[in-house]
């Protein structure tokens, strides 16, 4: 049965799985840097690209590939490329695609890095940025100038937990040729595909769902089509982002189990979210399974499950936050998500906290948000630990 037909499940088991000389069941570790050819002439061709072969890890490795095929699968993109972090994907995303006096148009509660690296480092060549809240799609529209060359949105956006709507988002940007690219590290590729409404390029980082173990950082970039997958494929050789193939290899042990451990979590985070809702010490909860969420339809559409991240805010503010984080038990005090464990965190206090005030409050970091990433523990065991930790606050 040819792979793109298998259903997703499948797909997770074995799009990953090369046949390879001594069958073995799970992708060998290529833990080489370099491959030998069998002579000029073979060279001479691998060079040329009129041969497939291996010539040197930072360009391909078939370690790296396996995992680069796979999640292009699941993705349903052309083809994959794997970074050495989300935030290796990001940074050749940009790299690619903008030049001196272009301009991008952003989510504002996209990840911290994403938005430094663009501002800190891309303006310095001259690359303009705008920052908006993209899940109100007027706001695009009013930031849209002639030199936009991409729209780059993170959904749901992180900790803040907006919801972008992708397909207007690409019917908008095509209309003026814009580059769509989405961050769907959020959902993987198990809960949300944006190739499939239409989105140019995708990434991941695989630091979080994909490989889901809280044991590696790694990134990937999906592209729709081979224009764009040679383009980005060049700089990350270029810019040396590339993974390594022990980091290929604990992804593509870890993805397998992806559909169950998100199924399993979002169980969890749906329970947690609705206790939360009705806790006297909250304030409002934002899950996008919860009908209380201002965009619950357009995630219902786009998004085939909630997920496990939750936004919570507390009554009473900063302190609040703090003893919060204090008092959690079984919940881990630590930034990163998407692994089997619970982890909470505050971000006024933690990784927003190098913000001013002002920009806190353009971006939504209110001073009592919480920010919990579900894991696979019993629900009833992380709700006892929240509630006797918010007994304290
Ligand atoms: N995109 C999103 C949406 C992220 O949440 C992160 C990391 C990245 C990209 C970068 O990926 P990395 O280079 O770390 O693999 N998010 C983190 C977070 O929320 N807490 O710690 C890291």
């Amino acid at each position: 049965m040819a792979l793109e037909k298998m259903g997703f499940n499948s797909k997770l088991i074995h799009a990953g799985a090369d046949k390879d000389q001594f069958g073995s069941a799970t992708v060998p570790i290529y833990q080489s840097s370099t491959f030998g050819f069998k002579s000029a002439d073979d060279a001479a061709k691998c060079f040329l690209g009129e041969k497939d072969g291996f010539i040197y890890t930072r360009v391909s490795n078939p370690t790296i590939q396996a995992l680069e095929r796979q999640i292009a699968i699941l993705e349903g993109g052309f083809g994959g490329i794997a970074t050495s972090s989300g935030m290796g994907a990001v940074s050749t995303i940009y790299m690619s695609l903008l030049k001196q006096g272009d301009h991008m148009i952003s989510t504002s509660a996209v990840y911290g890095s994403s938005r430094v690296v663009m501002e800190s480092y891309f303006s310095k060549f001259g690359v303009e940025s705008t920052y908006i809240t993209t899940s109100n799609i007027e706001n695009i529209k009013k930031a849209i100038k002639p030199n936009t060359k991409v729209l780059y949105i993170e959904t749901p956006s992180n900790p803040t937990m907006e919801v972008t709507d992708i397909e207007a988002c690409v019917a908008l940007a095509r209309e003026h040729n814009i580059i769509t690219v989405i961050d769907n590290t959020f959902c993987s590729p198990y809960l949300q595909r944006p190739l499939e409404y239409g989105a140019d390029i995708v990434l991941n980082s695989m630091t979080k769902f994909i490989n889901g173990h809280a044991d590696v950082v790694a990134g990937m970039i999906v592209a729709r089509n081979e224009e764009l997958y040679t383009a980005l494929h060049a700089t990350m050789i270029n810019m040396g982002c590339n993974m390594d193939p022990h980091q290929a290899y604990l992804v593509l042990r870890g993805v397998k189990t992806l559909a169950i451990r998100i199924e399993r979590a979002q169980q969890n985070a749906m329970k947690i979210a609705k206790h939360l809702e009705s806790h006297p010490k909250v304030e409002w909860v934002k899950y996008p399974g919860l009908k209380s969420h201002p965009q619950y339809e357009l995630a219902k559409k786009q998004m085939s499950g909630p997920g496990t991240m939750i936004c919570f805010e507390l009554k009473s503010g900063f302190n609040a936050g703090k003893t919060l984080m204090n008092n959690v038990k079984l919940a881990m005090l630590a930034v990163s998500l998407g692994g089997i464990e619970t982890l909470i965190q505050h971000p006024a206090s933690m990784t927003h906290s190098n913000l001013s005030v002002e920009a806190k409050e353009k971006a939504n970091i209110t001073q009592g948000l919480v920010r919990i990433a579900v894991g696979i523990e019993d629900v009833e065991d992380i709700i006892a630990d929240l509630d006797q930790a918010l007994a304290m606050v």
